[in-house]
């Protein structure tokens, strides 16, 4: 089991911080990671977030198992009775869904204004999510659409700006960071996978050997296939069959351990979802 430290004092400072910014907005993109739905949840996220309305975005969809995401999809849904979308950076339609569900989302809280007699506004709307999940691909993708910077607003900070990404929505440009803290060693093990986690805080030796652990008990095939092996499937197994060998007729684990972490999380050995559907929170 690989073993990831978090630090207390930095993660009261950042949900202090994550804090200020959901008290400013009428809506919170939440992104997860579609490769571990369930592990790149913060356990405190429904404290954190209230009954603030919330889209789910389940994003890096073009790296998970695609029947999988569909699943996950519906099991969220169900759990939160929040929507939740699958999105990925290469691709532009998923930005009208987005701009859709937000609006549907911020509507009772706009009706609610103009029933105590205030002038209708745009939503205003922050993305959050885990180091890495693809928070600023995914503002850049809506801003990209709407262009206008609509100045600070009082209470933001100076460096946050509102954009107007069409007249029903507003958008904060810097994303909310949701810190990392998973007591659960296993799931903090896969954020280590999906690169999450900084590289400081594992050993790729143990990440990469949980990682394919998992691999070949969800996916034997493919990492049979992609690194020509044949019964074993292991480190020493893979940095054999690469001929990567060091002093002793040793094989060279370390050198194959970031090895497999790249092909992993660049999806170059297959499209993979390390959270068990079977295996669900409840
Ligand atoms: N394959 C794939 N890569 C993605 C996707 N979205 C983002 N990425 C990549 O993932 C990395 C992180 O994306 P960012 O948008 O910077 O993620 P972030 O959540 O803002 O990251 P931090 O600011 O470091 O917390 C970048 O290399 C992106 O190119 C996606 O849908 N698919
Ligand atoms: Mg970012």
């Amino acid at each position: 089991m690989a073993h990831i430290h978090w630090y207390p004092g930095h993660i009261a400072k950042a949900e202090k911080k994550l804090k200020e910014l959901l008290n400013l907005v009428d809506v919170v993109i939440e992104v997860l990671d579609a490769r571990i739905p369930q592990s790149s949840v913060y356990p405190d996220i429904k404290k954190l977030l209230g009954e603030k309305p919330r889209l789910i975005i389940l994003n890096k969809s073009d790296l998970a198992d695609e029947t999988e995401t569909k699943e996950w999809k519906k099991i969220i849904e169900k759990n939160t009775g929040y929507p939740v979308i699958s999105s990925c950076a290469s691709q532009n339609s998923d930005i009208s869904i987005i701009v859709n569900k937000v609006t549907e989302l911020a509507k009772p809280k706009i009706d609610k204004l103009v029933t105590k007699g205030l002038l209708p506004r745009p939503a205003r709307v922050v993305v959050v999510g885990m180091p890495n999940v693809g928070k600023s691909s995914i503002i850049n993708k809506l801003i990209k659409k709407g262009k206008t910077k609509v100045g600070a607003k009082a209470g933001v900070t100076r460096q946050q700006q509102w954009v107007r990404v069409n007249p029903k929505i507003d958008l904060l440009d810097t994303p909310g960071i949701i810190p990392l803290k998973q007591e659960d060693q296993t799931k903090a093990g896969k954020l280590a996978m999906v690169n999450s986690v900084s590289e400081n805080a594992y050993e790729n030796e143990e990440v990469a050997s949980e990682l394919i652990d998992i691999l070949k008990t969800k996916y034997p095939e493919q990492l049979r296939e992609y690194y020509k092996l044949e019964n074993e499937f292991s480190l020493e197994a893979i940095a054999k069959s690469r001929n990567w060998i060091v002093k002793n007729e040793e094989p060279d684990v370390t050198r194959t351990a970031v090895m497999v972490l790249t092909d992993f999380r660049a999806g170059r050995i297959g499209k993979f979802t390390l959270d068990d559907l079977e295996q669900q929170d409840e």
